[in-house]
């Protein structure tokens, strides 16, 4: 691990031109991150650029993403010119097609760094990798590499860390046991970065739309073995009706796990017929990852997801036997 730290920062030293990007979809943690270490980089007169898959999500704004992002969806003929590619927040190149195509072509150097759990099943990461399960965000081994880089925090860099560290761990309530995040957080509010406002932006700018949607989809959650799991259905089609991001569909199972009585829950998101963006979620009693990593996803222990095809009662009925079965263990 302290070796591929090490060879992390070597890589970095050594390219002049480097590329940062994350998972589709990003979320506050791969954005931060990457955000964070472009204002760095660019501090020791890098030529860096942000490229990603697709589109980032209204509620990221106050970063300026689409100042600073090329988004390949946008310009999928872009050809890549870099020495080294630095990819946040996943280690699993599913999910940055068609733009992982790109990389492979060019001849940088790829790198993931990422606090998830190599996957079992998926495809294994053939390049050197820095993976840090320990972290609670990938904002926190951000954080190390810029230490690492000898570069001084400026404001727009804390920000960028601030808010990928909160969003991680959802405003500390997820901090894997470990002082860090608040130690690191502690010393970026001493910059002027308005944390009061990030918190504002990541998790409390919800909308009526969005209330009378969660409302409606938290009318019909389906309970199993006496309310311990949950199945929650959401349409994406429903979403964009009331302009709101594929994302905001997350919201609906974390506030899901706030029952007290539940022990993991399920959303299906319909993203089209007879497809699926599955996201699980567990309170620590049984894992989440196993389940998604055989439906072709992945992600952490107790937060996963992946993508799939077929009939909702079906798959539904797959998911929840599964939970149920691992919850008995
Ligand atoms: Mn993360």
């Amino acid at each position: 691990m302290k070796f591929a730290f090490e060879n992390l920062l070597l890589s970095i030293q050594d390219a002049q031109s480097i590329v940062l990007s994350t998972h589709r979809q990003c979320d506050g943690d791969g954005l931060g991150a990457e955000m964070a270490l472009f204002h760095a980089l660019k501090q020791i007169k890098k030529k860096v650029k942000i490229i990603n898959v697709d589109k980032t999500a209204k509620k990221y704004r106050f970063l300026s993403p689409d100042e600073h992002i090329l988004y390949f969806e946008e310009h999928p003929d872009t050809v890549i010119q870099a020495d080294l590619v630095l990819i946040f927040d996943t280690n699993d190149e599913r999910l940055l097609k068609p733009l992982y195509g790109a990389f492979l072509k060019s001849q940088a150097k790829i790198i993931f760094i990422d606090h998830h759990p190599r996957l079992q099943l998926g495809p294994a990461p053939t390049i050197p990798s820095w993976i840090d399960t320990s972290a609670a965000s990938t904002g926190e081994m951000a954080y190390r590499i810029i230490k690492g880089l000898q570069i001084p925090l400026d404001v727009d860099i804390a920000r960028a860390l601030y808010t990928s560290i909160t969003f991680d761990t959802q405003l500390f309530r997820y901090i894997r046991n470990s002082p860090v995040s608040h130690e690191i957080a502690a010393e970026l509010v001493r910059l002027p970065i308005q944390p009061q406002v990030i918190h504002k932006h990541l998790f409390g700018e919800q909308t009526v739309s969005k209330m009378k949607l969660l409302a409606q989809a938290l009318g019909q959650i389906e309970y199993f073995d006496d309310g311990r799991v949950a199945s929650l259905k959401l349409h994406s089609e429903d979403l964009r009706k009331n302009n709101l991001d594929p994302d905001d569909a997350r919201d609906g199972i974390d506030f899901l796990m706030n029952i007290d009585m539940l022990e993991a829950a399920v959303l299906f998101r319909e993203d089209g017929p007879s497809l699926y963006k599955l996201s699980l979620r567990s309170k620590g009693r049984l894992e989440v990852l196993d389940i998604a990593e055989t439906l072709g996803g992945g992600g952490h222990l107790y937060a996963s997801g992946a993508q799939v095809k077929g009939k909702y009662e079906t798959l539904r009925d797959q998911v929840v036997a599964h939970l149920i079965r691992s919850l008995n263990k």
